[in-house]
């Protein structure tokens, strides 16, 4: 069974400093700050920005600064620098979604929905499974 995936909710981009991240992204662009968070479980420090809302919903460019050197994006920034670091996409039901994928064999980083910025319920898939790329599924608190 394949998983709808109903927009693109937000790029997550590894930054050393969430404050310099907020402000390259809101001179250049202009977008607006939606939410601020500290995700202890997940070891950021995360701000949404508003890009746009599409048909499925909105969609937000995340920064992502580690609390520690030993967290995922913390290990990710000493091994690769800042960047892209993971791709939310939208689905209607994260944990049926979850299902489906572990019944295809796709590794699963969680094997139940977290807590996510916005109120979202998330749940990331492992990128040796998905070509590469960290992804996770976003149920937003919307619904
Ligand atoms: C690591 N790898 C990646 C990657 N991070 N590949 C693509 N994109 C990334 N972001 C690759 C490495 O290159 C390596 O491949 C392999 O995965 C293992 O790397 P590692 O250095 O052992 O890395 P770990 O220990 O951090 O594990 C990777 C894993 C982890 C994806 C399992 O980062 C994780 O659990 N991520 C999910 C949670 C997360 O990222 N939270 C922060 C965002 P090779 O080929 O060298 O073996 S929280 C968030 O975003 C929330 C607030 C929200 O959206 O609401």
């Amino acid at each position: 069974m394949t998983v709808p995936l109903t927009r693109i909710d937000h790029v997550g981009i590894a930054v050393r400093d969430l404050n310099a991240g907020i402000d390259l992204y809101t001179s250049l662009f202009g977008l607006t700050v939606a939410g601020r968070e500290t995700n202890e479980a997940q070891g950021v420090r995360e701000a949404m920005l508003s890009v746009a809302d599409s048909p499925g919903g909105a969609s937000y460019v995340q920064l992502l600064e580690p609390l520690g050197p030993d967290t995922p994006v913390g290990r990710f920034l000493a091994a690769r620098g800042e960047g892209v670091h993971h791709i939310g996409y939208g689905v209607d039901d994260v944990a049926a979604s979850l299902a489906a994928l572990r019944e295809q064999g796709v590794r699963l980083v969680d094997e139940r929905p977290r807590h996510g910025s916005l109120g979202a319920s998330i749940a990331f898939l492992h990128p040796k499974s998905v070509g590469g790329v960290l992804t996770e599924l976003v149920q937003s608190a919307a619904g």
